[in-house]
């Protein structure tokens, strides 16, 4: 399919999808989720992809959701098509893991949706906020919940109540980001991170992304059992007996996701 707001490239094993609106600074429009639900869909099919990385450009990853688009929409408009439910839910749809590679602004559903995927590398110049307050609205697509759950009650109200913005650097202090790098080796930095990724077992790596979701939906005590049950069952693939006869035999393992 042509996609006429992302570009979406497919090499040695990774796809990357890169967030094209440079007018609107990538905002999110109806158009981009639907293109980039589609795009997701077709990387977690394809065999030949192990690891997806979602970027922007250089100035914004995403400065949020479409404010021209939404500007004049009645609640009845939004709440009766569910407006954005089914783009996001897409999203976390996805059983590949997903890097976010963020420089310049993520704000408002740019932010969400970077939290969306399973971690974030950021750009030094890299700008995160949920400045929805300020458009007299709130997130709609995880800011509260997800927000909170990276950075902790207080440092989330902070960001949700002034709008303000977070820079790289306190980004990584406070959760939100796995690492910051120079901006100009984000890109390389995120291929590095998905090369290795791609190398592994994709059931493992499919394990470890459910695996550590369910800390944020359940008990320790469930999650606990869930992670050693998932370990256990890793036990009738042959990538784990690869994987411990490699490192016996002191090479490298060969996995072949079975
Ligand atoms: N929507 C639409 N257009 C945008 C957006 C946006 N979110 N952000 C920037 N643009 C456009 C500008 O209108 C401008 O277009 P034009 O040249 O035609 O006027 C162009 O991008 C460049 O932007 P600026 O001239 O403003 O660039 P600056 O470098 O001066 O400023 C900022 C950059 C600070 C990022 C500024 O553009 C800004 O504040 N943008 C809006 C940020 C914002 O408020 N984001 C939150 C949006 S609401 C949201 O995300 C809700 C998510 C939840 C949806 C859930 C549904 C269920």
């Amino acid at each position: 399919m042509a996609f006429e707001t992302i570009i979406v490239e497919v090499e040695d094993h990774v796809a990357t999808i890169k967030l094209n609106r440079p007018e609107a600074l990538n905002a999110l429009n109806s158009q981009l989720l639907g293109e980039l639900a589609e795009a997701l869909k077709d990387a977690d099919q394809n065999e030949k992809v192990r690891c997806i990385i979602l970027t922007g450009s250089a100035k914004a990853f995403a400065a949020g959701a479409d404010i021209k688009e939404m500007s004049e929409k009645t609640f009845v408009e939004m709440f009766m098509s569910d407006f954005f439910g089914a783009e996001s839910e897409a999203v976390t749809k996805v059983r590949k893991p997903i890097i976010a590679a963020v420089a310049g602004y993520a704000l408002g559903g740019g932010c969400e949706l970077a939290m969306m995927c399973d971690f974030i590398i950021a750009a030094d110049n890299a700008k995160f906020g949920q400045p929805e307050i300020n458009l007299g609205v709130v997130a709609g697509i995880g800011g509260t919940q997800r927000l909170t759950r990276f950075v902790g009650k207080s440092k989330s109200m902070d960001m949700h109540l002034t709008g303000r913005f977070m820079d790289a650097e306190e980004a990584e202090r406070s959760g939100l980001v796995s690492r910051v790098v120079p901006a100009k080796s984000l890109m390389e930095e995120a291929q590095g991170a998905a090369a290795k990724i791609a190398e592994k077992s994709m059931m493992a790596s499919m394990v470890v992304k459910e695996a550590v979701n369910r800390a944020y939906e359940t008990t320790l005590a469930e999650g606990l059992l869930i992670e050693r049950r998932m370990f256990h069952s890793l036990f009738a693939t042959e990538d784990q007996k690869e994987g411990m006869a490699a490192f016996l035999e002191k090479r490298t393992a060969q996995f072949r996701d079975k």
